[in-house]
Parts: structure tokens; C-alpha cells; sequence
């Protein structure tokens, strides 16, 4: 991990941000603005790319799928993926400085984590692929003469790649990198909120030779717009998507007509169970993370903690004096929280905080809108929420809303624990405090999520399998199972 540096200026003040398509960079029709959660001011503007331009970039990548591409060997294709690894660390302040000035979000968090993360995407899958084995299954014949089948792995064809806004570089690369090692080409779509780290990765992509028509990058909205072209479209043989379960079911439903191959990972409303016997200092500050980390808007963040009772009051009055030391701020200023990513989720996350209260339920921190007396009073800053006191039937504990809140309630046994955090249509992540081994397997195992944590959060081995049940999602990522879901395995049988 490298240490947070200064930021570098914007890369595309005042510029139109162009999309990629067949190797040419192209500022065509309509275009939108992005705009700063820090202070609302417009950074730059974006290429909207209507279904014509989304068109000829599912035909490049049908076209490269064919040309030099199509003929690299497996460690031809990771060797120049981890040029793009080492470009976007010889780009580093830049990519951190775009992906602060879209998301607002700390210079140490995109420092340390999205970018970062960015880069170790490409390698690790660059090492994933060029280990990767093939089946091979000896077979007797009557002839006695015997056959043998074995595994090869080919590209599935053009994969769609659409990402949302909240880590925009990290989730983005997380499904670019693996589908580009397994030899497929792509169209990404990053979210509309947040083109600026895609569009650097488009240049560099660019600059380390990868052939006209394998990365092409579209911008633009989601219905009625670049995305829903891009998902219907009948070329697209793959859909691999990060967003809202709503979303994932709007997706599904362009993408049926043609059978698109879908990997899904969406939204959460994941708990924390603390028991008494953990380790209240580290519990505390786990959960403090797993709750308020990238202004609450990770997938995986805590919205629901539920403590043991002997340790609820204190874990609770700890948890809420932690959150009312939280100091926000525009990414430089050395705040542990920036803003929200614009003025219109804020209203929704701030919707919640008015339904929390008209629920029955008591603030002990936060609540409202910061006010700083300066530009950042037209961004899209909110106070970190703990709430108490709502019935497990209330809106505020069952829905998503993605942004720094969590509700706190007490328990009594581990059944009880567990039946809470299971009690969600949702499935993608948990986390146990315990100092009993027996008991953390236990409860982590009866978890229904894609990811449990004991005593941590958030994290990450590239290797593991990712994704979530019920309404988080469909399939797995990572490791083997984003190199499976990028493949078509086909058997060849020889009879000898
Ligand atoms: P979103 O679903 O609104 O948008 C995600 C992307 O989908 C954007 O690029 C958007 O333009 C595009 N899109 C929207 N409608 C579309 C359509 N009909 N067809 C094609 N594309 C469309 O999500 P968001 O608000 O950007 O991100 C926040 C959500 O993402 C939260 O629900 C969060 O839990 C979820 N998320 C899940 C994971 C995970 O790994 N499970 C990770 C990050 C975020
Ligand atoms: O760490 C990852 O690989 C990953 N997909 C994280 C998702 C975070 C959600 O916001």
C-alpha cells in the first residue's frame, strides 16, 4: 500500500470526457455535467453515448474478438495486463485525484484502497489465469484403446461490464481485469456519477498497447439510456454488473430476450453481531468502520448491529460518542468522512433519517445536515446516524439506504442473533465479534450472506468467492469463479 500523497489537479478540468470506442476517443452528440459532491460546482463535462455509439462499440469488440486479440496467448494477454497495472501506478495521482473529485471521498481512502486496488485487480488476475488448470479425465473404451477428454477455456464473447459509483475504480477493474485475462473484449459502462477513473483507464489502455476494440468505454445513464442499450443489445454475450438489486432485476429483464450470461452483485443490508465476549476496543472500532467507511456507501457496510445485552449500553454510548468525534470535510482536509455522491441521494438517505425518527426511533448521533459556513454547504455532506429503538418490522431496518446510518439493538442468545441478522431479503455480508472459536465458526457458518468477517471487516483475499444470496445478487466473483464466469469451458474428447 503506498502512503496518501498530495493530490495532482483535476486531469479533466473544464474538459469533455470522451468515450472509447475501436481504439478512437470520441466526443460526439450529447453530453452532462459532472458535478462536485464536495461543492456542487461542475468539474467537467461528460460524452453521453446514445444506442448508435453503443452499437459501434459492441461491433469493435465483436471485431477485436476476431483480430490480433483473438490470437494472444493467455500469458501474452496478462503480461500486458500488468503494464496496465504498472501504467496506473505511473499514473497514480492522477487516477487518485479523479477519483476524489467525483466522489468527494477521502484523499487516504482512494490512496490506500480504490486505486490501489485498481492496479492489484490486473495482477491478480493476470496470476489467476496463467495458473489456472484444466480437467482432464481418462476414459476406458470397448475397443480398450481408451479416449481423453480434457478442458479448454475460451473467451464468452463481448462482455458488458456496468459499475456504480461508490468505488468506482476498484468495482470497475474487479470485473475489467478477469474478463480481459480470460481473452474476452468488453464495454464498460462506469456509472454516470463517476466517468473520471474509467477515462483515465481508457488512455492508459491506450498507451500500453491493448488492440483497438477490447476495452471500449461508454458513458451515460442507465434507462432509456447508454446502459439499457448496452444491455439489450443482442451482440453483448455477457452482463457483469455491480448495483442496485432493482437494477439487477431492470437488467435481467432487457437481457432475457437474447440469454445474456448474468453476474450480479447488488445491494445489502448487512448486520453486525457483537457478543459479549468480544473484544469491546477492537469490536468497537471494527464496527465504527464497517458502519461509516466511504460515507456508509459500501456494499458492504453495517446498517444493522446488533450487541449482546450485557454489553449494549456500553458498546451503544461508545459507538454513539465515536460517531459524534467523526470529522467530515472535503477529501484534503484530513475528515475521516466526505460527502455523499450528490445532492439527490442525500435527500433519500436523509428520507430515511426523517422515516427513522417518524418509526419510533431515537437519534444518538447525527440526524441532520452539516453546515460548515462555506462552498461545501452546497455539496452533499450528512451527519454519521446511530438510531435506537425501531421495531425489527420498520423500514429504516429492512431497507438499503446506503449511506452513514446504522440501528442498534440488543440480544440475548445466539439463536436470537442469529434469526435477527437472517430476518432480511438480503444476502451479501456479516460480521461476528467473538473471542469463542467455537462460536464464531458457528455463527459466521449460519450466516445467510456471500461473505461472513470474524473480528474484521472488509477484508479482502482476490482469491476468495465474492457475491451475495437472496436479493444481494447471482453467482460469484472472484478468483476461479470470475475466471469460470468469463469463460466458456468446452471439452474436447480424443479417442486414441
Ligand atoms: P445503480 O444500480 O443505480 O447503478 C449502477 C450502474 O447501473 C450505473 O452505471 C447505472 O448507470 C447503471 N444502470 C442503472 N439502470 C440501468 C439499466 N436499466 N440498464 C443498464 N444499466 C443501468 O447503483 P448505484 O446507485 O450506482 O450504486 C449503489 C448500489 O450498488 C447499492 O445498492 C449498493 O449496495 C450496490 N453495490 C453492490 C456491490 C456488491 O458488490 N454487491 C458493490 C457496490 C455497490
Ligand atoms: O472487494 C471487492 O472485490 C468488492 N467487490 C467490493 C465491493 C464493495 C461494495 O461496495
Amino acid at each position: 500500500m503506498r502512503n496518501p500523497t498530495p493530490a495532482v489537479p483535476y486531469p479533466f478540468a473544464g474538459q469533455q470526457l470522451p468515450c472509447l470506442v475501436g481504439g478512437e476517443f470520441i466526443l460526439q452528440g450529447r453530453s452532462f455535467p459532472n458535478v462536485s459532491p464536495v461543492n456542487g460546482r461542475t468539474t467537467a463535462t461528460v460524452t453521453e453515448a446514445d444506442a448508435a455509439l453503443v452499437d459501434r462499440a459492441v461491433q469493435a469488440a465483436r471485431a477485436a474478438l476476431r483480430g490480433p486479440w483473438g490470437r494472444l496467448t493467455v500469458q501474452e494477454r496478462c503480461a500486458l495486463m500488468r503494464k496496465v497495472a504498472e501504467r496506473i501506478e505511473q499514473r497514480f495521482d492522477e487516477f487518485v485525484s479523479a477519483e476524489i473529485t467525483d466522489t468527494g471521498k477521502t484523499l487516504a481512502q482512494a490512496s490506500t484502497l480504490d486505486i490501489p486496488r485498481g492496479a492489484a485487480n490486473f495482477r491478480a488476475y493476470a496470476d489467476l489465469a496463467l495458473a489456472r488448470a484444466s480437467e482432464c479425465f481418462e476414459m476406458g473404451t470397448p475397443d480398450g484403446r481408451g479416449a481423453l477428454n480434457y478442458t479448454v477455456h475460451k473467451p464468452v464473447g463481448v462482455v458488458a461490464v456496468i459499475a456504480p459509483w461508490n468505488l468506482p475504480f476498484l468495482l470497475l477493474t474487479w470485473k475489467v481485469a478477469p474478463a480481459l485475462v480470460c481473452g474476452n473484449t468488453v464495454v464498460a459502462k462506469p456509472s454516470e456519477e463517476t466517468p473520471s477513473s474509467a477515462a483515465l483507464l481508457a488512455q492508459v489502455m491506450q498507451e500500453v498497447g491493448v488492440p483497438a476494440g477490447v476495452f471500449n468505454l461508454v458513458h451515460g445513464f442507465g434507462p432509456d439510456s447508454t446502459g439499457e442499450a448496452l444491455v439489450s443489445h443482442p451482440d453483448v454475450t455477457a452482463i457483469a454488473f455491480t448495483g442496485e438489486s432493482a437494477t439487477g432485476s431492470a437488467i435481467m429483464r432487457s437481457a432475457a430476450p437474447t440469454v445474456k450470461a448474468l453476474s450480479f452483485e447488488l445491494g445489502g443490508k448487512n448486520a453486525a453481531l457483537i457478543f459479549a465476549d468480544a473484544d469491546f476496543e477492537a469490536a468497537l472500532a471494527g464496527t465504527l468502520r464497517s458502519v461509516f467507511a466511504n460515507c456508509g456507501q459500501v456494499c458492504l457496510c453495517t446498517e444493522r448491529v446488533y450487541v449482546e445485552r450485557p454489553m449494549f449500553e456500553r458498546f451503544v454510548a461508545a459507538l454513539a460518542a465515536a460517531a459524534q468525534q467523526l470529522k467530515l470535510g472535503g477529501p484534503c482536509e484530513g475528515a475521516d468522512l466526505g460527502p455523499l455522491i450528490s445532492r439527490a441521494h442525500r435527500d433519500k438517505v436523509l428520507s430515511y433519517y426523517r422515516l427513522a425518527r417518524e418509526e419510533g426511533g431515537e437519534m444518538l448521533a447525527g440526524g441532520g445536515v452539516p453546515r460548515f459556513g462555506d462552498e461545501r454547504d452546497a455539496g452533499a455532506f450528512i451527519e454519521p446516524t446511530i438510531v435506537r429503538g425501531l421495531p425489527e418490522s420498520a423500514r429504516c431496518v429492512r431497507e438499503e439506504i446506503f449511506g452513514p446510518i446504522c440501528h442498534v439493538a440488543p440480544f440475548d442468545t445466539e439463536e436470537q442473533a442469529v434469526r435477527l441478522a437472517n430476518d432480511t431479503r438480503y444476502g451479501l455480508a456479516a460480521a461476528v465479534w467473538t473471542s469463542n472459536l467455537q462460536r464464531a465458526h458457528r455463527v459466521a457458518r449460519a450466516m445467510e450472506v456471500g461473505i461472513a468477517w470474524v473480528n474484521d471487516w472488509f477484508l479482502r483475499d482476490l482469491r476468495t468467492p465474492f457475491g451475495g444470496v437472496k436479493l444481494s445478487g447471482i453467482g460469484r466473483e472472484g478468483g476461479a469463479h470470475s475466471l469460470a464466469f468469463f469463460s466458456e469451458p468446452m471439452n474436447i474428447c480424443v479417442k486414441l
